[in-house]
């Protein structure tokens, strides 16, 4: 399933993607297409919790979430995909600020294997990694129709490593970003026709929340 039905780059469905700012929905398509995702009973969901709450305050703060991410790889899971997640999972804001309780752990546990699985299927060589041109068919089968020039710059826009290639939390922050652009993008793209027309200011405005947002 796609995010967008294609059309001229990105297709006119108008919603936006499922996956994001939508209180803790799974990317839609995503891990639906091979193996189920790794089942875990809620006995063991609840014993991850638990040691990922390090200091057993009952809630997961960003700090706990990011050390118990892994992408892979001895670098620190992206500090900014670790913040994207807390503002998309911390939905009822009780507690202390931007900390993630047990319920929706669950959900974020959910969303993270999923892109796990994702991640999994798009890295066709096994490398741990993805490159332009697995990033282009990823995308691709997202619905996305956008030039191999167009995932080299998001390749590199994206590789912290500076190997030519992405890793897990890096390829999690290039989509969601992607998806949000294009959620923008779409709103002004009233005849579906892939162009827009705008503002300086609309420009500015629609700009400033998606930085905001982030
Ligand atoms: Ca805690
Ligand atoms: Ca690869």
């Amino acid at each position: 399933m796609a995010f967008y039905q294609p059309h001229a780059g990105y297709g006119g469905g108008g919603k936006p993607p499922a996956g994001y700012g939508g209180g803790g929905q799974p990317p839609a398509g995503y891990g639906g297409g091979g193996q189920p995702p790794n089942m875990v009973s809620q006995q063991q969901l609840w014993d991850i919790f638990q040691r990922i709450d390090r200091d057993r305050s009952g809630a997961i703060n960003s700090t706990e979430l990011q050390s118990a991410l892994s992408n892979g790889s001895w670098a620190p899971f992206n500090p900014d995909t670790v913040r994207l997640m807390m503002c998309m999972f911390d939905v009822n804001q009780m507690g202390e600020k931007g900390t993630i309780d047990f319920n929706e752990f669950q959900q974020l546990w959910r969303y993270i294997t999923d892109w796990q699985n994702t991640f999994r299927r798009y890295d066709r060589d096994n490398s741990g990694s993805i490159d332009t041109k697995e990033l282009s068919v990823a995308l691709a089968s997202f619905g996305y129709r956008l030039s191999e020039g167009f995932c080299s710059l998001l390749v590199r826009k994206f590789d912290r490593q500076g190997r030519g290639t992405v890793l897990f939390d890096d390829f999690i922050q290039a989509c969601v970003m992607l998806q949000t652009l294009t959620a923008g993008f779409a709103q002004y793209d009233t005849h579906r026709n892939g162009w827009m027309t705008i503002s300086y200011e609309a420009f500015l405005c629609m700009v400033f929340n998606i930085a905001i947002n982030k």
